[in-house]
């Protein structure tokens, strides 16, 4: 008889409820949980490969060691002793900071990851930590300690009840939304439309997302700040209103009053009587909310568009209020952990990089500086890694130079399912279950959530004796490793202790201590017990109490933002390189670089091709099924042309998360759909420089037929 399991799916950060049927160790189907408050029945083809995830044989299920080149299963206390023990030779020979440590952003999804992993990595006690943060949202999390007091103070677009949605660099139609959990985001956007509403689109490719809505602006790469400043100048020729508790209205408008739209015009492309109406629009409409992901993230001036985001909403009055920009309250909130557990609030600049001297945040160093940090000699190199579900040889800047480092390093252990792009560079590989085989709370994406909700799933299938999940491989190697060190009595206790509570113990806590916690309110096991979820209503205004900055005032202004906007400004005075721009896109059957082995995923068309403008294509002597090279200053690829009136002249487009061409990796199916890495053209050394975060879209590329 078969029987039902629902759960959330962990894939993306929609967190839409599947029902799961099931009969002993198989799935037999996974389909949308009608019954779910939130997500309404609403999954994307994904979700299916919760199951092929569970069953691919490709998947690793021991220990891995490389001997000779050749790797072996081993078991995992000999695995785990012999990762410590690596690990703390390197330490010995070269100092703590030789080993260096990538968290990749399947950690985000992952709950004893998102428990532990920060125990284990200060363990390691070294200032070599990266992760997938500094090639995505870093700047709105700098933005939000600077503004907010908290790193993880992230404002979210109000969608169900706004009346103007303005979305700058985001395709949630492809990507199911980012910095903004809201499944079925197309049913919530065709709401948003069906009550009088609008969507208008900022974006160089004329995105899915563009197509549904009701306004699509094209934008050179890049330049998404000096559009916000102009809009930020028509929007105060009125004087801004804002709240008693926020400081700095007066420097931001006498900034924003040398951007009349005439002066970004040219840069931007966008026309000036655009930037005039979508002004307007934005001010009159009842309740409006700009938003802005990807695309303003991950380019030069990355942590200006965050900031100057914050301000539109803040000073038209739409921040912190229904159909505004808002934030989530959720039931467990990671933000009053301990700080050993949530990384605290923030911090910047407590230390540079050692090669180009790039800034510390948040206890981390930008990830496009690993590599460098590796292969330059001297003191304080890097010689170890751990890496923790992450492939940054296809998902960071120049990938090819990290392959290389890799290759370079005396010791490397890669916590991962899977033989890789990046894996294969290890010694061990310690493969935790797959999603199925374990408890799941999201608690990254209810900081997300465009309504507040709460949902946990109990394991839908046991693990087996012979598997480790996440947490324990990262509580058993900070433990062995703090072993070889010589422990304190103090430290072993804490590490007996958070095994012994294990995720529950420590969800159950935090729900208890939560603000619906106390006596008679929400517990583990009652939200266990609400096998669809709980909504618990709209979000709701929490300012100026939920302020996390020292003075309980928020500043619209924070030096740092101020002072970046020199750099912006002699982009204006700066004739524009020659070539054409590339930018990323997502498909919504992939999952950055790593779902490429699920059969369902890949069937169908090869998405790793070249978008040309039709008329680029012509100057180029370019046709449809062509192939091009496509150089930069890093490497060269050759991919097939797709001809698409949907791009912005001069602006070329390449999905990211391909590149499985390379030896030694074992994923049958990705191998066989290899495709070419976007990463294998950007560039390192293009970064947002006030966070270090990388700046994927607009590199300069060179374009050329290939006979
Ligand atoms: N050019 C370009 N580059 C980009 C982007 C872009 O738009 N353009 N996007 C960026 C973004 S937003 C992100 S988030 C990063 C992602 O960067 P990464 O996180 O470094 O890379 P992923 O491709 O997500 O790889 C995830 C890895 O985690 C493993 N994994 C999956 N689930 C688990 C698990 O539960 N436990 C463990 N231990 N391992 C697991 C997978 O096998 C895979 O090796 O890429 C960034 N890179
Ligand atoms: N299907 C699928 N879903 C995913 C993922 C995936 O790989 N596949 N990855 C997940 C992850 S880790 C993340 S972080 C999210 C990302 O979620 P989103 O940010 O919604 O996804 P992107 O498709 O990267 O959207 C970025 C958009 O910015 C545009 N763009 C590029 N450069 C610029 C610019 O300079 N200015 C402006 N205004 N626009 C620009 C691009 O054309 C693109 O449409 O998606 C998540 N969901
Ligand atoms: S939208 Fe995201 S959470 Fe929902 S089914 Fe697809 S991958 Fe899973
Ligand atoms: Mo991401």
């Amino acid at each position: 008889m078969p029987s039902v399991h629902y759960r959330a799916c962990n894939l993306c950060e929609a967190m839409c409820g599947v029902r799961i049927e099931y009969e002993g160790t198989k799935v037999l189907s996974i389909r949308g949980d009608d019954e779910d408050p939130f997500s309404r029945g609403h999954i994307c083809p994904k979700a299916t490969a919760l199951q092929a995830l569970y069953e691919d044989p490709d998947r690793l299920r021991q220990p891995m060691r490389k001997r000779d080149g050749k790797w072996e299963p081993i078991s995992w206390d000999t695995a785990l002793d012999e990762a410590a023990k690596g690990l703390h030779t390197v330490q010995q020979r070269h100092g703590t900071n030789s080993v260096g440590v990538y968290l990749g952003n399947p950690n985000v999804h992952n709950t004893g990851s998102l428990l532990m992993a920060a125990l284990f990595v200060r363990a390691l006690k070294t200032k070599h930590r990266y992760s997938a943060t500094s090639v995505d949202q870093l700047p709105h999390m700098l933005v939000a300690y600077w503004m907010f007091g908290h790193q993880l103070m992230l404002p979210v677009p109000d969608v169900d009840r706004t009346q103007y949605f303005l979305m700058l660099g985001a395709n949630p139609i492809a990507s199911n939304g980012s910095l903004m959990t809201a499944p079925d985001i197309k049913g919530r956007i065709d709401a948003l439309r069906k009550r009088g509403g609008k969507l208008v689109v900022i974006d160089p490719r004329r995105t899915e997302t563009a197509e549904r809505a009701d306004e699509h602006v094209f934008i050179t790469p890049g330049t998404d700040a000096l559009l916000l400043l102009a809009l930020l100048h028509e929007v105060l020729k009125t004087p801004g209103r804002v709240a008693s508790y926020v400081d700095g209205l007066e420097v931001v408008s006498a900034l924003v009053k040398q951007y009349p739209p005439e002066r970004v015009t040219a840069a931007t492309g966008v026309p000036v009587e655009t930037i005039q109406r979508i002004a307007k629009d934005f001010v009159s409409a009842k309740a409006a909310v700009a938003y802005g992901r990807m695309g303003t993230s991950v380019q030069a001036y990355g942590s200006l568009c965050a900031w100057l985001i914050n301000v539109l909403n803040l000073v038209t009055g739409n921040f912190d209020r229904a159909g505004g920009s808002m934030f989530p309250s959720p039931v467990f909130d990671p933000r009053t952990l301990p700080k050993v557990l949530s990384g605290g609030r923030g911090s910047y600049g407590r230390w540079k990089s050692r090669v180009r001297g790039l800034p510390e945040s948040g206890g981390e160093l930008p990830v496009a500086t690993l590599a460098e940090d590796i292969l330059t000699p001297g003191e304080g190199r890097v010689r170890a890694m751990v890496t923790i579900a992450g492939n940054p040889v296809l998902s960071t800047p120049n990938g090819r130079q990290l392959d290389t480092a890799f290759d370079d390093l005396e010791f490397m252990v890669a916590i991962d399912p899977y033989l890789n792009e990046t894996t294969r560079h290890a010694n061990l590989i310690l493969p935790p279950p797959s999603p199925l085989e374990r408890e799941h709370y999201d608690i990254a994406f209810h900081l997300l959530s465009v309504r507040n909700t709460t949902r946990y799933a109990k394991a839908l299938f046991d693990k087996g004796p012979n598997a480790r999940h996440d947490w324990e491989i990262l509580l058993g190697l900070g433990k062995r490793l703090e072993a070889l060190r010589g422990f304190s009595l103090q430290r072993s206790l804490t590490w007996a202790a958070l095994e012994k509570l294990g995720v529950e113990g420590m969800l159950d806590l935090g729900l208890r201590l939560g603000p619906r916690g106390g006596l008679g309110g929400l517990s583990l096991k009652k939200v266990q017990k609400a096998v669809h979820g709980i909504d618990l209503g709209p979000l709701e205004p929490v300012l100026p109490g939920s302020l996390h900055t020292k003075n309980k005032r928020l500043d619209l202004a924070p030096k740092e933002l101020l002072a970046d906007v020199a750099r912006l400004e002699a982009t204006l005075n700066t004739p524009r390189a020659p070539g054409l721009m590339l930018i990323n896109r997502r498909h919504l059957r992939d999952c950055n670089s790593w779902l490429h082995n699920a059969p369902k995923l890949v069937s169908g068309a090869p998405r790793c091709t070249l978008l040309v403008h039709p008329e680029d294509a012509s100057e180029l002597g370019l046709s449809a099924g062509d192939k091009a090279r496509v150089k930069s200053r890093v490497g060269e690829v050759v991919v097939p042309v797709e001809l698409s009136a949907a791009m912005m002249r001069g602006v070329v487009s390449l999905p990211h998360g391909y590149g499985h061409g390379r030896d030694g990796i074992k994923l049958q199916v990705a191998a066989a759909h290899a495709g070419e890495s976007v990463n294998d053209l950007t560039d390192e050394l293009v970064i947002d420089a006030l966070s270090g975060n990388a700046a994927f879209s607009g590199v300069r590329v060179e374009v050329e037929r290939v006979a």
